[in-house]
């Protein structure tokens, strides 16, 4: 095989990072190249793109088989189960974000893969870091299952750098916005809501406060750091848990004003539940100077641009493209 040749694993393709990252990368290493898999049923997107396999990540067996039987160089992990799923079921979430990661690392080195992808959250971050601009290195101190699934998974990714020279690379994504794929129990999952209902009924309720402020992204610029980290030169990487990633941060009112200039009737409402508490545990800020000093991190969708681009492509708009 041609050594420059990329053979992609995508696991956990059909959620709402997956769909997007995976035909990301089609586009980049052709559809046969990267093989999209998930427990679910192929993702309606996804269909005639590529390659789809049913798999539990949880089965080190078959993944370890799937692994060589596809001549696989590279594995982006995105299976996880996040922050308000999390803490109704702290057992199983523990277990499956830790475990598929082992699996992952694992067999990256004992089959000495290229490269692996893992996601963190600003949601290692708990009450005692700094709220504001909170730096790559501060005190750590997670306060939600998902957090401290996160907060040790960057430990493991660490310790397999150092210890077997694992090339695994992570970024701390914040709130990610979206329209191709549905988030899944998240707390941040209100600003993708706030749009569907926003064009369906003209009105929201939030489950956070209006002053919530929170660091967010914008789903293209979150995949555009993924590929530009995984393609930067090794001797670039000087964060091997997971480097801290920033684009914008806002609040429910922040962002409903914002599609009000486009929406003028458009109402919320808010009705704080337990989300409320894992939200103010997060930071409202982030710095992340050493992504930007490192591999070049530059953020382009800013409130207005996003929000604009969400209701383009929610709206009966076309396909529209994301191109910035
Ligand atoms: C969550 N969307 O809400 C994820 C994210 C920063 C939050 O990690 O759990």
């Amino acid at each position: 095989m041609n050594p420059s040749r990329q053979r992609i694993l995508v696991i956990g393709a059909c959620g709402q990072i997956g769909v997007e990252l995976t035909l990301a990368l089609r586009q980049i290493h052709g559809g046969n190249d990267v093989i999209a898999s998930d427990l679910r049923d192929e993702h309606v997107l996804l269909r005639g793109t590529g390659p789809y396999v049913g798999l539990d990540v949880m089965n080190k067996e078959m993944l370890h088989v799937l692994v060589i039987r596809h001549n696989i160089t590279q594995i982006y992990l995105l299976a996880a189960i996040l922050s308000a799923t999390g803490e109704k079921s702290p057992g199983l979430a523990w277990h499956i974000n830790m475990q598929s990661l082992i699996h992952v690392l694992e067999i990256a080195k004992e089959e000495g893969l290229h490269r692996i992808y893992w996601p963190s959250s600003i949601a290692v971050f708990g009450p005692s870091s700094p709220r504001q601009s909170t730096p790559q290195h501060t005190t750590i101190e997670p306060s939600t299952v998902y957090g401290i699934s996160k907060f040790a998974g960057e430990r493991w990714c660490e310790y397999y750098h150092r210890k077997f020279g694992v090339d695994v690379r992570s970024l701390r994504y914040p709130g990610l916005i979206s329209y191709k794929s549905e988030p899944g129990g998240g707390t941040t999952d209100y600003a993708v809501e706030i749009f569907h209902q926003a064009i369906r009924q003209g009105s929201y309720t939030c489950f956070l406060g209006p002053e919530t402020f929170l660091p967010m992204m914008y789903m293209p610029d979150a995949i555009r750091a993924t590929i530009e980290l995984m393609q930067a030169d090794p001797s670039r990487i000087t964060v091997r848990s997971s480097y801290n990633l920033s684009a914008m941060s806002f609040s429910p009112a922040g962002i409903a004003e914002a599609i009000q200039k486009h929406i003028p009737g458009f109402r919320i409402s808010y009705a704080a539940d337990y989300r409320q508490q894992i939200a103010d545990s997060w930071p409202q800020s982030i710095d992340d100077r050493e992504a930007r000093q490192d591999w070049g991190w530059k953020p382009r969708y800013d409130l207005p641009a996003m929000v604009a681009d969400m209701l383009k492509n929610l709206d009966g708009g076309s396909a529209g493209s994301q191109n910035v």
